[in-house]
């Protein structure tokens, strides 16, 4: 029928590389740009019977986030915002490695008689496409939107050149019935951190002098052009934004949130004079974000606040927050909020000791965002961060009717003045911050106002915790697949004797942690070692790096 011969001629224009497996991994596909034209093509396909069966919007995003320049990528975001559910993940890897248009079809007219899909012709499908400003993103692009059509019914619209998380928070927004052009975008977070600023009480205010400034590294990125945008329409915050895709640099080259966490060191464009003032750095498509200090000399070397405390810094102004709630209300009101947070491996133990004292709820994922985020839902108010920067906070449905009736009851009432202000302010942060996913220029936003709130300066918040000296390395291997671990990615089960082997290297150390894991963006395994000194945290990285190889 007409169905079966649009995708076998469309998919016979797309060969799959030869000798290449792909897999769908923690970020999507994700490979040299060169190699990507018949997955996103096939993921596009993909894309249109995600929202045939789900009868919602889905959202297609062309990017590599922080590889480089000559990668790209492509990931799926589901009809919340979200990552595309894992169980259809096999699809996808199906799909991208069928190696025929036959085989291809053959997997796709399985697929929808499993999974009950109507290709009837008659149901409408629409997919939300975006890409970041990588050179190969146009023709990806074009491989995405014949995908997409070459489903009867199916429709694509190119949402244009965008951040990741601005992706996805469209396609959340679009499946709640709400506008969603790029200007809703801007205008839903700028009146949101206003209106925060608003929230601030007067004598807490000490936004003067430099401490109105932030200087962002955009990665040369696409996150530096939207971040001007955004900054346009704040007015006490002055965003000074270096490294923006136009300025010529390379993507993602010495520069960026991965660089900049990985390597601790400054990134292209920033040295001495910038010394005390506060600094950020984003990745290559903005869903990572950390801040950090430059020194007065110039060794390079930088004080890197990283996603670790942003969550400790969102978790002590919510948990603020929601004891004005409390402290406020009478028994009738009371409502014990669920606060919990998620944290993987990689956080520093420092931040993880930080937040127990705390009296909060810490809880541990396997690293990927997907998992993260699942947890994160499982409470009132979820903050999630990797310590590379990506993270957000998550409000329930629930929590956020409790607050909104909380604001209306408490006005028409005499007391309780501080309570409604908190619930305002929760209010505001569940509408400025991204709950499809980690967006770093709505968690820049919230961290700002957050700072002019406590009155505190970036060194005062990097004082919550002092980090453990940390070191990660990556080891090339044949399979890395044949490293297997258990219980959030803290041990290894096998190849059997390499956990022995690793505890009695880390019972070395005072304060010694360690562990490795096969990455799931790279052909690698990732070792990560803690320790009481730098020197320690590298030697210890390094010899069991040698365990693993
Ligand atoms: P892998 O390659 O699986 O370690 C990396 C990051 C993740 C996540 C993904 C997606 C580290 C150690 N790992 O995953 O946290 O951000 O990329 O971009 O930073
Ligand atoms: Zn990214």
């Amino acid at each position: 029928d007409e169905q079966q011969s649009l995708l076998l001629s469309s998919s016979s224009r797309f060969s799959p590389p030869q000798g290449v497996k792909l897999s769908y991994g923690t970020a999507g596909f994700r490979a040299d740009a060169s190699l990507l034209p018949s997955t996103v093509y096939r993921v596009g396909i993909l894309a249109a019977l995600r929202s045939l069966k789900t009868g919602s919007i889905i959202g297609l995003m062309i990017t590599a986030s922080h590889n480089k320049v000559s990668d790209n990528g492509v990931k799926i975001a589901d009809p919340n915002g979200g990552m595309l559910s894992q169980h259809w993940e096999p699809f996808a890897d199906a799909l991208a490695n069928a190696p025929s248009p036959q085989h291809l079809l053959l997997l796709i007219n399985e697929f929808v008689a499993k999974e009950g899909i109507l290709m009837d012709g008659v149901s409408q499908a629409e997919v939300l496409l975006g890409r970041d400003t990588r050179p190969s993103g146009d023709a990806l692009f074009e491989a995405a939107r014949q995908g997409v059509t070459s489903v009867v019914g199916a429709v694509a619209t190119d949402m244009g050149i965008l951040t990741t998380p601005q992706l996805h928070w469209m396609v959340r927004a679009r499946n709640k019935g709400m506008q969603v052009s790029e200007q809703d975008y801007f205008e839903q977070l700028s009146s949101s951190f206003r209106y925060l600023e608003d929230l601030i009480p007067a004598e807490k205010s000490k936004f003067d002098g430099l401490n109105n400034k932030v200087i962002v590294d955009g990665s040369n990125g696409v996150g530096g052009v939207k971040l001007k945008v955004l900054g346009s329409l704040l007015n006490a915050l002055v965003i000074e934004v270096r490294n923006s895709s136009e300025d010529g640099g390379v993507l993602n080259d010495g520069v960026g949130a991965d660089y900049v966490q990985k390597e601790k060191v400054a990134p292209h464009g920033f040295g001495s004079k910038d010394a005390g003032i506060r600094c950020a750095s984003l990745d290559g498509d903005a869903d990572r974000l950390v801040y950090f200090i430059v020194p007065p000399e110039s060794s390079g070397r930088i004080d890197l606040v990283d996603g670790d405390k942003i969550l400790s810094l969102f978790a002590v102004f919510i948990r603020e927050q929601l004891s004005f709630l409390n402290e406020n209300e009478g028994i009738k009101n009371s409502h014990q909020a669920r606060l919990g947070v998620v944290q993987t491996a990689y956080a520093n133990g420092a931040s993880t000791n930080y937040l127990k004292q705390l009296g909060l709820e810490v809880n541990f994922t396997p690293t990927g965002v997907k998992y993260l985020h699942e947890k994160a839902a499982e409470f009132d108010i979820g903050i999630y961060f990797e310590a590379n920067g990506h993270g957000t906070v998550l409000f329930s449905e629930s929590f956020v009717g409790w607050l909104e009736a909380r604001t209306k009851e408490i006005s028409s009432g005499s007391n309780g003045s501080e309570g409604k202000k908190a619930a305002l302010r929760l209010l505001a942060v569940s509408k400025l911050i991204n709950q499809a996913v980690g967006d770093a220029l709505s968690g820049l936003l919230l961290v700002e106002v957050i700072l002019q709130y406590m009155g505190w300066s970036i060194h005062r918040w990097n004082e919550l915790y002092h980090d453990l000296p940390s070191r990660q390395l990556k080891v090339k291997v044949a399979d890395r697949n044949a490293v297997i671990t258990a219980n959030a990615e803290t041990v290894v089960v096998s190849p059997p004797g390499l956990q022995e082997a690793i505890n009695a290297e880390t019972g070395k150390y005072h304060q010694g942690r360690c562990f490795v894991r096969p990455s799931g963006t790279e052909d690698v395994v990732r070792v990560y070692a803690e320790a009481s000194t730098q020197e320690a945290a590298d030697t210890l990285a390094n010899s069991v790096a040698k365990l693993v190889d």
